[in-house]
C-alpha cells in the first residue's frame, strides 16, 4: 500500500515538473513590463513585471538582472503573479545605473524568459521606458515607448488615454 502511495506522489510530482517546464517553452509568458534605470531625486531603480496569461505563474528562484554596461544588479523573485497581473520590484538603493541598461529576466532553472531592447535614459526624470500596450512582445524596440511611469499598473495605450 506504501509502495502504492509514494507511486502516485511520483506521478503527481512527474505531472507537476511537465507544467512547470511548459512555462520555460513558452507555455507561461511573463514579461518585463516597464523599467525605471533613470530615476528622480535619486531614487531606487525598478522593474515592473506583467503576467500576459489566463493563469497565475509562479516566479519562486526566478531573477531579474539589470545589466549596464560591465555593471550587473540582479534582482531575486519569490511568489506568483496572478493571472494578468503586475508586480514591481526594487533594486537596491545604492544601485546608480548610467540609465543605458539592459533587463534580463529568468525563470529557476536559469532560462532567459524576456530580456529588454536597450534603451538609453539619462534625464532622471519620471518617465520610463515600459510595453505599449502592456505586454506587447514582438523582440523590437517599437514595443517600448517612453511615457509617464506607472510602477504597479497598466501603462495604458493611446486608445485608453484618448479615451480618459
Ligand atoms: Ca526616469
Ligand atoms: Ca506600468
Amino acid at each position: 500500500m506504501k509502495m502504492k502511495l509514494e507511486s502516485i506522489v511520483t506521478k503527481a510530482f512527474l505531472a507537476f515538473s511537465c507544467l512547470l517546464a511548459l512555462c520555460s517553452l513558452g507555455g507561461c509568458d511573463i514579461v518585463v513590463n516597464e523599467f525605471e534605470l533613470s530615476p528622480p531625486d535619486n531614487g531606487t531603480v525598478w522593474v515592473e513585471l506583467y503576467n500576459t496569461e489566463d493563469a497565475a505563474v509562479d516566479i519562486d528562484g526566478w531573477v531579474i538582472k539589470i545589466v549596464d554596461e560591465a555593471w550587473e544588479g540582479p534582482i531575486r523573485l519569490q511568489g506568483s503573479i496572478d493571472p494578468r497581473g503586475f508586480l514591481a520590484v526594487d533594486g537596491q538603493e545604492s544601485w546608480i545605473t548610467t540609465g543605458n541598461g539592459t533587463v534580463y529576466l529568468y525563470d529557476a532553472s536559469g532560462v532567459e524568459v524576456d530580456k529588454t531592447p536597450q534603451h538609453g535614459d539619462n534625464e532622471h526624470s519620471d518617465f520610463t521606458y515600459g510595453r505599449q500596450p502592456d505586454g506587447k512582445d514582438t523582440d523590437t524596440r517599437a514595443d517600448f515607448g517612453y511615457t509617464m511611469a506607472s510602477k504597479g499598473r497598466s501603462n495604458g495605450s493611446g486608445a485608453l488615454n484618448q479615451a480618459q
